[in-house]
């Protein structure tokens, strides 16, 4: 027969299940606001084509991912053949006739507010849009220029969310509870929803036993993949982005666990056994874990931005490799404060989901704005 310690788990895992359901529920966005999106899309191309016939805007991130929780941003790149000329963002004052500052102009002559960001890691053009008659959902749109691996790691996330079901539950309820506690802010010194996506990926491929995920990245490559997909040059050196896409053949998981136990187990994981100050996570290794030290990742850097105007400062704080482009740190977003507010959020909602009350308190404040 079961102790009562398992039987008091047994009983806040069920709570928690039936919480993290009704949560996810509300954040799937709609089909409507789903079809408004794509209109938005829709529309977002015809300008973009006006200015950049060769141009094709193609949309990556959770819209693309199936990630999105309701009123998400659209992600987008305008990728061209003749992209090194074009997207080459000048550092002169001659930019007023760059590409960016074009769309810019044509985008604000149909009523979008623009906001150009060239100065940063990843240059975007930010567009709003309010709702209309037309279009009854506001529209919130990045678009970047060149940045494919932007596309190829959506990709590989979606391949990921097809192996498992439980990864965009998973996903969905932590971006939820990440942006209700304000821990999900690159502006403001925490983490992006894609460096959330990581931490789960990494939790369910090495943490949770049995596994729920496989290593995509770490499968034995067959040796008749040719060079191409293994292999993409752009210029700052290769990246590895080749990943198992065919998953249909893949073992199946033996897990069986329900979206209770893995977010109670995800919360006590990045709360007590996770060693913030030393570990890097990095789910293309077996295993998932490298160490700051190995990486070099120890002191932040400044370095000199793009466009050679700026400073970027690469922080240490929070270490999450990216998957593709392994000289990245996902959380250098992070600052100190930052991290010690999304650790202190992971501690506080073990507390809470310990709560003995029937699961009360745990559905009063666990996502609690
Ligand atoms: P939201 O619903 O917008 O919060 P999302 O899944 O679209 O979540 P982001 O907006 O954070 O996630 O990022 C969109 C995509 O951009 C996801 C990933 O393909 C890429 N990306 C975002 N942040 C980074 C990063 N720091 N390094 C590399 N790629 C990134
Ligand atoms: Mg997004």
């Amino acid at each position: 027969p079961p102790s009562n310690l398992e039987q008091m788990i047994h009983e806040q895992n069920a709570n928690l299940e039936v919480f993290a359901r009704e949560i996810i529920t509300i954040a799937t966005p709609t089909p409507e606001e789903l079809t408004a999106q794509n209109k938005h899309l829709k529309n977002c191309r015809a300008i973009c084509k006006r200015v950049c016939p060769e141009g094709e805007l193609v949309p990556f991130g959770s819209l693309v991912t199936g990630f999105a929780i309701t009123k998400s941003d659209l992600d987008a790149i305008l990728t061209s053949p003749y992209s090194e000329d074009l997207f080459s963002i000048p550092d002169e004052d001659d930019e007023s006739n760059s590409l960016p500052h074009n769309l810019a102009k044509e985008f604000q002559a149909e009523g979008f507010e623009v906001t150009l960001l060239l100065r940063t890691r990843v240059p975007i053009m930010k567009l709003a849009l309010k709702a209309t008659d037309e279009n009854s959902f506001d529209l919130n749109c990045d678009i970047g220029f060149n940045n494919d691996l932007g596309v190829h790691n959506t990709r590989m996330l979606q391949t990921y969310s097809r192996c498992d079901p439980r990864v965009k539950e998973m996903v969905l309820f932590i971006k939820w509870w990440a942006k209700k506690r304000h821990i999900n802010s690159t502006y403001r010194g925490t983490l992006s929803s894609y460096g959330y996506v990581l931490m789960i990926i990494h939790f369910l491929i090495n943490v949770v036993d049995p596994p729920v995920l496989i290593n995509l990245q770490n499968i034995l490559i067959p040796e008749d993949v040719p060079p191409d997909q293994i292999f993409d040059e752009d210029g700052e050196g290769e990246h590895q982005i080749w990943y198992a896409k065919d998953i249909e053949n893949l073992p199946k998981t033996t897990n069986q666990m329900h979206i209770g136990q893995l977010l109670h187990s995800f919360f006590e994981y990045y709360s007590y056994r996770f060693q913030w100050g030393r570990e890097v996570i990095s789910i293309r290794t077996q295993g998932g874990i490298l160490s700051k030290q190995e990486k070099g990742w120890v002191a932040a850097v400044t370095r000199p931005g793009r466009s050679g105007h700026t400073q970027v400062k690469d922080r240490y704080l929070f270490t999450i490799e990216d998957p593709f482009e392994t000289s990245h740190n996902v959380g250098r977003t992070c600052n100190a404060s930052g991290v010690d507010r999304i650790r202190t959020e992971f501690k506080r909602a073990v507390n809470v989901i310990r709560i003995r009350d029937g699961g009360n308190s745990m559905r009063e404040l666990l996502c609690q704005e």
